[in-house]
């Protein structure tokens, strides 16, 4: 299926989801977790400071690392693969996005239905009443809830720990009924992430990836799109 027929698909499409990866935000300059950690990171994996444990063992350093990307999101602008996903709502009665990135550029590019399957990282959590917030006072590092004291943690979904029920469930519902599902900037290793494209290709719709490299996913797909996210996706989105 090439480029053309892909654009037509969507554009007779009723309902297109996207499930998105760090790919997508590569091009914003926001480090996908795949790519070796930079400067005082360099020396810890990604994999290894997104668990509980880390939380546990070494708070401060855990915390620090994300004090250290929210600010690379911060700064960061959504780039044209999260515009050309924004601009899919206004030719698609129903557009979602699944994103396992937490860096809220969806949101920020004008995307309006954002399911964050890992969190987001310029929230908070208590560790012990799960109240979630979007400010907090430092010190102390990590900072304490006002309402029980108790220990604030970023408000994402670490290795080992559970996805979002509800983000779960709203991903299952958009991916049963869509006609089209672009897989976009992800490496389809981390599950339940990565099995998800199976509900849409399960009844049929027309699954399209678009990734510089192959992953698991690309011998299923209906389309595999070898290219950056920013550069294919205005052309297929049309
Ligand atoms: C769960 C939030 C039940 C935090 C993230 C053994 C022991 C314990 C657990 C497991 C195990 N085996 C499997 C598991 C389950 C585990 C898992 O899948 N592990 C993997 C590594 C094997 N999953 C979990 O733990 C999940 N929970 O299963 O609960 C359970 C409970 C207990 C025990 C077992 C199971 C929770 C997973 C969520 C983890 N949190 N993020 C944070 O961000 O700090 S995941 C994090 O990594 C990201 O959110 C993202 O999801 C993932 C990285 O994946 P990608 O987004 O795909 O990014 P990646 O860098 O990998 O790839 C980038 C892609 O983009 C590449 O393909 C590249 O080619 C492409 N690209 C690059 N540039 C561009 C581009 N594409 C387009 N354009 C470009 N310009
Ligand atoms: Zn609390």
């Amino acid at each position: 299926m090439d480029i053309p027929a892909i654009t037509r698909a969507i554009a007779q499409a009723e309902s297109v989801v996207a499930l998105t990866g760090a790919g997508v935000s590569a091009e914003s300059g926001v480090p996908t977790f795949r790519d070796a950690q930079t400067g005082l990171w360099a020396r810890y994996r990604a994999e290894d400071l997104a668990t509980p444990e880390a939380f546990a063992r070494q708070p401060r350093v855990v915390w620090d690392w994300y004090a250290y990307r929210r600010k690379l999101v911060a700064e960061a602008q959504p780039n044209p693969a999260h515009r050309a996903l924004a601009a899919l709502e206004d030719r698609v009665p129903a557009v979602t996005i699944i994103t396992q990135n937490v860096d809220g550029l969806h949101q920020r590019a004008g995307s309006s239905r954002v399911v964050e399957l890992h969190g987001n990282l310029s929230r908070v959590r208590c560790a012990s009443c799960g109240r979630v917030a979007a400010s907090w006072t430092e010190p102390p590092v990590p900072p304490h809830c006002p309402a029980c004291n108790g220990r604030l943690r970023p408000d994402v979904v670490w290795f080992g720990e559970l996805l979002p029920r509800q983000a779960l469930a709203e991903a299952t519902t958009a991916l049963q009924v869509c006609n089209v599902l672009l897989v976009i900037g992800t490496s389809a290793l981390v599950e339940p992430a990565a099995s998800l494209p199976l509900l849409a290709l399960r009844h049929g719709a027309v699954v399209v990836e678009i990734n510089p490299a192959p992953t698991p996913l690309t011998p299923f797909v209906t389309a595999s799109l070898r290219g950056l996210a920013g550069v294919l996706l205005p052309q297929v989105v049309g």
